[in-house]
């Protein structure tokens, strides 16, 4: 058998492809996309398997395990008078179906019962459930009469998956042949419409009470007798049928597009996530060691460009965290066309001396416990200034988009609460301090 169908072939593209971006993820990323991992794996092996989900919703004591039972033939699920029944989300084999997804001779449909929508508890129920109707290829919707505003509320979120949905009117053995007719009417027409097409409700009675049957004996006496009728699914099961016939293979195919797609936007949003939060790790982290170093020591630091060092590191690290190669002297040259940008300093030893005889002005005093505090968070700033603008163009593809070098670092001055930095680095500086104070003194 063939699996040439291309919409097949590109799903379970879709799904490797998305599977190898999370072969990239670092082990932290990993961590946090398990869940996402454990799901993919489980479509590609649906897909490669040709596996078909069909998952049952509706409000408790509709009668949802009862049509599995019934659509299966044998009691497998648990079924009560009590609502509330069924608790978790689980799977069965719907074996003699005698259905074959074209192509794949292995083929199997799997019915997928779920806890009632409208069942208390229902934050994390409901949150299966999603996921359930997320993975599903065909949605079964049951309800025993018309339905009311939950269940209405909850069909219309359900379509929202673009899933086939067929509408089962169970318990259909409780109401007259009138109240069928009218039935149907109402929720085919009116209470369904533009959601779900009339040909797609359909009624079931997959666990009919008893009723009383008359017996005639052959000596013509009547007598009568309790019994329960079979169940009938006949007519949801021959639409479930259909409808696999017609899109089968491009139902399961279209459906694991759409996950791999959605997947892959999420391991893409979190890796950004992960390595902006790394990446700014980085810059307070450098950007204290910077206020530290410079409080403690203005003089060794005194010159611009033993700062740069730092800031130059700083960055290196930074094109780490985004997946960059740098070298050092790139890095160098980065910090200091930042550091240019910002008007700190024209490329030149004109303005390092200024920058040095200012330093020293600041350094006359006795105390360096007095200095280093405006000077070393000052400086701090000045790389947190670089971190943030180096950032920039390594999220930018390690270019500065449309704009110039000086745009950028100025509009990033601009938009920093400096004394929010320096304060934060202030702080920073004075808890080291604290623990040696006179060290340079
Ligand atoms: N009269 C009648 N009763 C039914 C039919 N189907 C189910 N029931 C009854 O409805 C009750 C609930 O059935 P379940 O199958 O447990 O319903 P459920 O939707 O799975 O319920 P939860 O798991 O609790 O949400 C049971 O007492 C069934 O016997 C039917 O076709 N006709
Ligand atoms: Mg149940």
């Amino acid at each position: 058998m063939e699996k040439t169908d291309d919409h097949y072939q590109q799903a379970l593209a879709a799904v490797e492809q998305t599977l190898d971006k999370y072969r990239r993820c670092t082990p932290a990323e990993k961590e946090r996309l398990r869940s996402e991992l454990a799901g993919l794996r489980d479509m590609h092996d649906k897909l490669q398997s040709g596996r078909v989900e069909i998952v049952v919703f509706g409000e408790i004591s509709t009668g949802k395990s009862a049509l599995i039972n019934a659509l299966v033939g044998e009691a497998v699920a648990a079924v009560d008078v009590q609502g509330g029944w069924t608790k978790e989300v689980w799977h069965v084999n719907w074996q003699g179906t005698g259905y074959r997804l074209p192509g794949l001779g292995e083929s199997q449909v799997v019915l997928v019962d779920t806890p009632g929508i409208n069942e208390v508890g229902g934050a994390a129920r409901g949150q299966m459930a999603r996921e359930a109707a997320e993975r599903s290829d065909l949605i079964l919707f049951c309800t025993d009469s018309d339905l009311n505003d939950t269940e209405h509320a909850n069909l219309v979120e359900l379509a929202a998956f673009h899933k086939p949905i067929i509408v089962v009117l169970n318990k259909i053995d409780l109401y007259s042949r009138e109240q069928r007719a009218r039935l149907l009417e109402v929720l085919g027409k009116e209470r369904l419409q533009d959601i779900v097409p009339a040909e797609q409700v359909v009624t079931a009675a997959a666990d009919p009470r008893e009723r009383e049957y008359v017996i005639q004996s052959a000596d013509g006496k009547e007598r009568s007798e309790w019994k329960k009728p079979p169940p009938d699914v006949s007519e949801l099961k021959a639409a479930i049928l259909e409808m696999l016939d017609k899109e089968g293979l491009a139902l399961i195919a279209l459906n694991a597009a759409l996950y791999a797609a959605d997947k892959s936007d999420r391991i893409a949003s979190l890796r950004i996530q992960l390595r902006e939060r790394r990446a700014m790790q980085v810059v307070w982290g450098y950007a204290s060691t910077k206020a530290v170093a410079v409080g403690l020591n203005p003089f060794a630091f005194a010159d611009i460009f033993g700062g740069i060092a730092i800031d130059a590191a700083m960055i290196l690290t930074l094109a780490a965290v985004y997946g960059l190669e740098m070298k050092w002297a790139q890095a160098r040259k980065l910090a200091i066309a930042i550091a240019t940008a910002a008007g700190w300093m024209t490329v030149g030893v004109v303005a390092s001396t200024v920058v040095v005889s200012a330093l020293k002005a600041f350094t006359f005093g006795k105390s360096t416990l007095v200095t280093a505090l405006p000077q070393g968070a000052a400086a701090g700033y000045g790389s947190y200034i670089v971190g943030e603008a180096a950032r920039y163009y390594f999220e930018h593809g390690a270019s500065w988009g449309t704009e110039s070098p000086k745009a950028v670092v100025q509009r990033i001055l601009s938009q920093t609460d400096k004394q929010s930095v320096i304060d934060r680095l202030r702080g920073e500086l004075l808890k080291k301090l604290q623990v040696n104070p006179y060290s340079n003194s």
